[in-house]
């Protein structure tokens, strides 16, 4: 395999670590070099040139028990050398005052495949795997000063769709010196683990959770792993969903599934994350939005202490809006983690310029963070020189970051920052308008992709693109757009009410369930997530719905022509390089973003007249 090296910059860091871990009170100067090629390679990290040569570092342990910091002038004090590390880069980013993270798991996943291909990566192949097995040391080391400096701490290393060999002794060594480079920067490893792991590698006669053949194997696994690796962090696992082996298969329940995994790791302090992204298992048939909560309430309170049930942010499947993931209400007993995409698998992949943190903010406006004990998001990672392939994308790993510390931060706050760290801001004029840029583009995105709530209706399988008359009838319906938007002559619009739907607008606490249930109370940007409504009907602008859906998609066409303008007007400011890369990206996304508006308003349009 051909492998990208990236150029990087070394600091000091190591030997500061080292120094960091022996004394309570340092003084450190660092040499900074300056990041030549702006190629992205240096992510946010490349601005630390010229900052102050000297810094001072303390413990002291009287601070709260966490890896947080306090950082007074040139002084940055921890009760941890974690927080040390951490207060090191908010003062390179030129933070002041006390700091604490928030979720005490800020967990990358990575969708990475052993052969090195990754399931919705849209920046080349994995960082980790690839036939040969063999890895760059200096790229994972990047990588892991990139994620520290953002406060991640966690990171599954391979695809939730997890090869058995996975957890064959061989990877397992890998992972071991995949996670020795980690851990001086704060970053354990876990895994994903395919539920029928012992039985296909040919070590058991079944994967049965609760056969005690299967229960040792487990746990004998678990403690090799251990052996090899003592801070190891735990599994995360997909069973019984598109096609993944789980408990079902025999039977069994997701917490006979989820507790057996928990009984392995818990003598060496493991979680299981559980992934309740469910469907077509129990509740083939049913509404799809409702299956997780139909799968799993029953199981709330029967889960080990050390699972995690890990859900996404919305019902369905990341896309570009949902309304939150009402499992979030349900489950009262079990404790929760949330799963968001950094990789824009339905956000226009590597080519369009969407920047996610509004719509995470907008779901811990409707979750509390406080209801969470961790938070993942699926990486957007890989081996292209600027790591995530759309130089704007890398935001979104920053931003990923920023609020697992703080979810109280504003999406203004973090693309601000990103900005700062990023670009050399001194030079450009119109730093206001890229601001503003960023911070309309998820909007534009659903604009033009799915407005008032059409959801769905994008080309099969590799999710780019829209098909909204898409129907394949070898297909699980659910897999369908014609299954989704349901327009006909009367109108458009997936009827989820509890008087004439699906009712799984039930499954949400209130006042949410009836805002939701009813048409005249259902906020718009939902609308026909929930009802299926009269193509005449007034919309809150007074036009009708289907002048109301032609006018949103030209309104995410034009915003897009505007951040074509407004990268235009920053010309000056911008290393030729990014400055080109992203130039061709905002004009394919405009094309693209043109082909939704032609598409989507010819199909629907033929229902209309
Ligand atoms: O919708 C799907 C994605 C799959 C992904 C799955 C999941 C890893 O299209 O690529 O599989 O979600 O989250 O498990």
């Amino acid at each position: 395999m051909k492998r990208e090296m990236r150029e990087y910059v070394a600091t000091e860091n190591n030997r500061w670590w080292m120094m960091v871990i022996c004394l309570s009170f340092i003084i450190c100067h660092f040499s900074f070099c300056v990041a030549l090629a702006e190629d992205g390679s240096r992510l946010w990290l490349r601005n630390d040139v010229g900052a102050a040569d000297s810094l001072i570092l303390k413990i002291d342990i009287k601070m709260p028990k966490d890896d947080g910091y306090r950082i007074s002038g040139n002084t940055v004090t921890a009760r941890t050398p974690k927080g040390l590390l951490y207060g090191k880069y908010a003062w390179l980013r030129g933070e002041q005052g006390e700091s604490h993270p928030y979720f005490k798991l800020r967990i990358l996943n990575h969708w990475d495949n052993l052969n090195g291909s990754i399931e919705r990566g849209y920046a080349g192949n994995s960082i980790f795997w690839n036939e040969e097995m063999e890895f760059d040391p200096q790229l994972i080391k990047a990588y892991a000063e990139a994620n520290a400096s953002i406060g991640i701490n966690g990171t599954v290393l391979n695809n939730v769709n997890a090869s058995p060999n996975m957890l064959t002794r061989k990877y397992i060594k890998k992972v071991k010196e995949i996670a020795d480079i980690l851990r001086p920067w704060g970053i354990r490893v876990y895994l994903s683990v395919n539920f029928g792991t012992p039985k296909a590698l040919g070590e058991t006669e079944t994967a049965d959770p609760l056969d005690p053949s299967v229960r040792l194997w487990w746990k004998k696994k678990a403690a090799q792993i251990y052996k090899l690796i003592p801070d190891f962090g735990g599994f995360l696992v997909k069973a019984n969903s598109e096609g993944q082996p789980g408990p079902f298969d025999y039977g069994r329940t997701h917490a006979d599934g989820a507790n057996m995994l928990a009984d392995a790791l818990k003598p060496f302090d493991g979680i299981v994350m559980w992934r309740s992204f469910v469907y077509g298992a129990k509740h083939k048939g049913e509404d799809r939005v409702k299956q997780a909560v139909s799968e799993f309430a029953e199981l709330d309170g029967k889960f080990r202490d050390n699972v995690i049930l890990q859900s996404k942010n919305g019902p369905l499947d990341f896309q570009p809006r949902e309304p939150y993931a009402p499992i979030f209400d349900q489950m009262k007993q079990t404790s929760q983690m949330a799963e968001l995409q950094i990789t824009q698998e339905y956000l226009g992949q590597g080519d369009h310029l969407v920047f996610l943190a509004p719509m995470w903010k907008e779901f811990f406006s409707f979750v509390s963070p406080s209801k969470l004990r961790g938070i993942a998001g699926v990486a957007n990672i890989g081996l292209d020189k600027n790591w995530c392939g759309h130089h704007f994308a890398q935001a979104n790993w920053y931003a990923f970051g920023r609020l697992a510390w703080n979810p109280a931060m504003s999406s203004r706050q973090i693309a601000e920052e990103w900005l700062q760290l990023t670009f050399d801001s001194e030079k450009i004029a119109n730093k206001d308008d890229l601001l503003s840029m960023m911070l309309r583009s998820r909007e534009a995105c659903v604009d033009y992709m799915m407005p008032l709530g059409l959801h769905h209706i994008f080309k099969f399988d590799h999710h780019m693109g829209p098909q909204p008359d898409g129907y394949i009838p070898s297909y699980p319906l659910e897999w369908c757009p014609i299954y989704y938007h349901k327009a006909d002559k009367q109108g458009i619009g997936f009827d989820r009410t509890t008087t004439t739907g699906t009712g799984a607008t039930k499954q949400y606490r209130e006042p949410y369930c009836s805002l939701y249930d009813d048409l005249k109370t259902c906020p718009e940007q939902y609308l026909l997530w929930f009802h299926h409504v009269p193509w005449t009907y007034r919309t809150l602008s007074g036009r009708t719905l289907w002048e109301e859906l032609k006018y949103r998609y030209q309104r995410g066409v034009s915003e897009v022509e505007d951040f074509i303008r407004i990268w235009q007007e920053s010309k000056d400011g911008i290393d030729e390089e990014r400055w080109k890369a992203v130039d061709a990206k905002l004009k394919k996304q405009s094309i693209d973003a043109h082909e939704w508006q032609r598409v989507c308003t010819g199909y629907f349009g033929s229902f209309v007249n």
